[in-house]
């Protein structure tokens, strides 16, 4: 069974999830594919990992980093490893803490047929979010406004974790020019791919607040994340960012088109 769709699923402190989360991927409907990149979690969340990817070579892998480098540096070591070591045609990413369920994967592999970029979305007809605290709201909502007001974003969650990149969407942007580190890798990441003309979707989800573990997110990660919708908006300004017309959509060519 060939595997080309993998989930990068960043971890730190994450020992209550992991397992379960893995266990539910695995079990979907869909072959897929995890990359886990823990950062020397102090509660072993990286050697509940390890024991994954032995019990299943080629389909779960560990990145183990040496210390906590955030979420942005994360994911690129996920992208990395995902395109140029295992050549995934299809790369999510997603949190541990079960905010995004792994139920509406298979929603987001069959709109990736006819869009570039497919985010799991609170804020399209459908989607929404259960137990969140009303901080937690304003805060979102509130990033997504500033990002889609300064920045021209056009997705209506544009701050969201839960993604699908196609390949060709990847290989595209300069990974190693990002400047974000943390959680603003997801807005970088969104205007990168929107001003390349990559079409972009989204499927609606629950969004629902972390079950068990702790928050990662600091008062220092709000302040970055400022700075960087600052640096996006002054280059927005200065136009640098190569414009593409909007790019048709190819299907991905699946060795197994039953499983979409
Ligand atoms: N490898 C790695 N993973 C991280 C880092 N920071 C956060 N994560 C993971 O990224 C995902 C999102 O982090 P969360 O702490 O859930 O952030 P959040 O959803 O804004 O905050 P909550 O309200 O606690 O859910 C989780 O899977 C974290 O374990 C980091 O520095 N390195
Ligand atoms: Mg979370």
């Amino acid at each position: 069974m060939s595997i080309d769709t993998y989930v990068i699923v960043p971890t730190y402190n994450e020992a209550d999830n992991l397992d379960e989360l893995l266990e539910q991927l695995l079990a979907l409907p869909t072959s897929i594919g995890a990359i886990v990149v823990d950062d020397n979690s102090a509660d072993g969340t990286g050697d509940l990992a390890d024991r994954w990817a032995e019990r299943y070579p080629g389909r779960v892998y560990v990145i183990h980093r040496p210390s906590k480098m955030g979420l942005g540096t994360a994911y690129i070591a996920g992208f990395k490893k995902a395109l140029y070591e295992i050549g995934a045609e299809r790369i999510l990413t997603m949190d541990a803490d079960f905010s995004h369920n792994p139920r509406y994967i298979p929603d987001m592999l069959a709109m990736s047929q006819s869009k570039h970029v497919v985010i799991g979305s609170r804020y399209v007809s459908g989607g929404g979010t259960r137990n969140c605290t009303r901080k937690r709201i304003i805060l979102s909502l509130g990033a997504n406004f500033i990002a889609r007001a300064l920045l021209g974003l056009k997705a209506r969650d544009a701050t969201a974790g839960f993604r699908l990149y196609r390949r060709e969407v990847l290989l595209s942007i300069p990974l190693d020019e990002i400047f974000s580190s943390g959680y603003s890798f997801l807005v970088e990441m969104l205007f990168l791919c929107q001003r390349r003309g990559w079409q972009i979707g989204e499927v609606p989800i629950i969004f629902e607040d972390r079950r068990k573990g702790q928050t990662k997110i600091s008062r220092q990660e709000i302040f970055k994340a400022q700075y960087t919708i600052f640096r996006l908006f002054l280059r927005r300004l200065r136009g640098g960012e190569p414009r593409r017309p909007t790019i048709s959509v190819s299907p991905v060519i699946s060795n197994d088109k039953s499983q979409l």
